[in-house]
């Protein structure tokens, strides 16, 4: 099997991220983004949608979705358990993973699409986007910096797939100049220094 992949982008690190957690080792085969690699016919034929990352198994069958990637190496490697280990627990982290996801990774992109020189002319940028994706995500960081609290990590006190979503949403704001002020979220700021501490942030 491989993994088609991207180091500027934040889907593609949030799965590595959850890889170098449990101490998966998986080929990849890099696809330019910037070189409009994953536009190609051939790429297409992999994700009709142009999305990183891709698994390939080795029968040649191709997957997109980070999350559903991670669930199903959840499903192969158990240990760690990154999303709970009972159904209350997977409840919870599955829900506190889709906050980070929707409420910071998504809109942290929306942002960085439209105010980042790279998107100019790839995307009809708009400050109207911008100040929507700003709204959503101060009080998607102000749910999480609660939830957080003095946790080591986002949904307690070990690593789940929330902090991959959630590492790998502020490293790209960090990384692509979004302006994303964590001061207001002591709880997030903490916890993202710690976890980029951690071998897997530099996946
Ligand atoms: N929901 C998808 C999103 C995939 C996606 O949009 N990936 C971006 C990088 S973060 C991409 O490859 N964009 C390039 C393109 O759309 O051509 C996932 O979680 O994997």
């Amino acid at each position: 099997m491989k993994i088609y992949d991207y180091r500027g982008a934040p889907n593609p690190k949030r799965l590595r991220i959850y890889l170098a957690e449990k101490g998966i080792e998986v080929a990849t085969e890099k696809v330019s983004i910037a070189d409009g690699e994953t536009r190609t016919p051939e790429f297409l034929q992999k994700n009709p949608l142009g999305g990183l990352p891709v698994l390939e198994l080795d029968d040649g069958t191709c997957y997109p979705e980070s999350l559903a990637i991670m669930h199903y190496f959840e499903e192969l490697h158990p240990e760690p358990p990154m999303i709970g280990t009972t159904p209350e627990e997977r409840l919870r982290v599955r829900g506190i993973e889709r906050i980070c996801e929707l409420g910071v990774l998504s809109r942290v992109a929306a942002i960085v699409q439209n105010t980042h020189r790279f998107f100019r002319g790839r995307v009809d940028q708009s400050p109207a986007v911008v100040e929507q994706a700003n709204k959503f995500l101060s009080s998607s960081l102000a749910a999480l910096d609660d939830l957080i609290g003095e946790q080591p990590f986002v949904a307690g006190d070990r690593p789940t797939i929330a902090d991959c979503t959630l590492y790998a949403g502020l490293h790209f704001a960090r990384n692509m100049d979004a302006n994303v002020d964590l001061s207001e979220y002591g709880n997030v700021a903490r916890w993202f220094d710690e976890f980029g501490k951690r071998p897997s942030a530099r996946a």
